[in-house]
């Protein structure tokens, strides 16, 4: 097309979109240049404008580097999106533990937000859980229509094999075996008190410096939201996000709501809207899936029209707290054929997401 041509078309499409209501702010999740899930496809998803990303060659607790920062912008607004939020930063484990050498870590993560916000990042994500991230047992479980999704079995956890450190697992920062055992023997003297002390005192340093630079942190809940390998968990409900925005009472200090992570809590899942609700303006993102409890601390994730979540009375909650933020569809299951395809990663792959953003953008136009 000749470029007056491109641009009229480029004006079409724009104002075509959401023309009866409020946009809502869809984001995907892309793992970067080696994502087999590349940008192009997410582009052509009815309303996803956001991408949701990361810096992932940058080992935890060091300031991310301006220049790479930006790079990824660029290359996330060449593909004709907005970079809108970084999902995560991770938080070293000495700032969890509490020891003395979390004073540098904590700077370092200040600094990654100053420059997050100078670039116009929106939401910057976390966790804070100790050693593991997500967790489960099952990375591709076979469901009745041939699909297949990721499981969590209490009971199967220690069948784990953690011989070899973290490596090979998903979402799981890479630590030997000898980094993992020191870590855990770390964590035998603190409890969730301590833990709560440590976010706290993490909290009262980074969201000051955030409210400057513009940007909103976001809790992410544990996931699963209980403790695994006898590991403190605190993020575990609606109540325990609410007990985090009052640590530091600063508009920035705020949560991502993932009804996934809280909804595998059978006395969580019916009570999201109500948490949505409560939280309020703190609800700074939005990770909307779904899970089917299976049994005591046994879940599965499913389509995300199906499960343990009401997914439009959440949106229903959200649109009345006026969120404005990025939401994105979760984990998906692997559909179409995707499980065959390479180095794609459990949870994220395009396809079953893409119908969870679709469902979504119905679910927000008509709450
Ligand atoms: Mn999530």
């Amino acid at each position: 097309m000749q470029p007056a041509a491109e641009e009229s078309e480029r004006r079409a499409q724009a104002s075509s979109r959401n023309t009866h209501h409020d946009p809502v702010r869809l984001a995907f999740r892309w793992y970067g240049a080696d994502d087999p899930v590349t940008l192009d496809p997410i582009r052509q998803i009815p309303g996803v404008e956001g991408v949701v990303s990361a810096l992932y060659d940058v080992p935890p607790g060091q300031a991310w580097p301006q220049k790479e920062l930006a790079a990824l912008k660029e290359t996330i607004e060449e593909a004709g999106l907005h970079f809108s939020t970084i999902e995560s930063i991770p938080v070293h484990e000495d700032i969890k533990l509490g020891r003395p050498e979390r004073e540098r870590y904590i700077e370092n993560y200040a600094t990654s937000i100053e420059r997050a916000g100078a670039l116009g990042v929106e939401v910057v994500c976390y966790n804070f859980m100790p050693v593991f991230d997500w967790t489960r047992t099952d990375l591709a479980y076979r469901l009745p229509d041939g699909s297949t999704a990721l499981r969590y079995d209490h009971a199967d956890l220690n069948s784990l094999d953690l011989s070899g450190g973290t490596g090979d697992l998903p979402a799981w920062a890479s630590y030997s075996r000898a980094e993992l055992e020191a870590l855990l023997a770390a964590y035998e003297d603190v409890g969730e008190d301590d833990l709560w002390e440590h976010l706290a005192y993490f909290l009262e340093r980074v969201a000051p410096v955030a409210d400057e630079a513009g940007v909103k942190l976001a809790i992410h809940p544990d996931d699963p939201p209980w403790p695994v390998f006898g590991l403190p968990r605190i993020v575990t409900s609606g109540a325990a996000l609410e007990r985090v925005t009052g640590l530091a009472d600063t508009p920035a200090n705020g949560v991502c709501l993932c009804t996934g992570s809280l909804g595998a809590n059978p006395d969580e899942a019916p009570a999201l809207p109500e948490t949505a609700r409560r939280l309020g303006d703190r609800v700074h993102f939005a990770h909307l899936r779904n899970v089917t409890t299976t049994g005591e601390k046994q879940f599965r994730e499913t389509r995300h029209p199906d499960g343990d979540v009401d997914l439009a009375a959440v949106c229903t909650a959200l649109r009345e707290n006026d969120f404005d933020g990025p939401m994105r569809p979760d984990h998906g299951r692997m559909i179409w054929g995707e499980e065959h395809r390479e180095n794609v990663r459990p949870g994220y792959g395009l396809y079953d997401r893409a119908l969870g953003a679709n469902y979504l953008l119905g679910l927000w136009e008509r709450a």
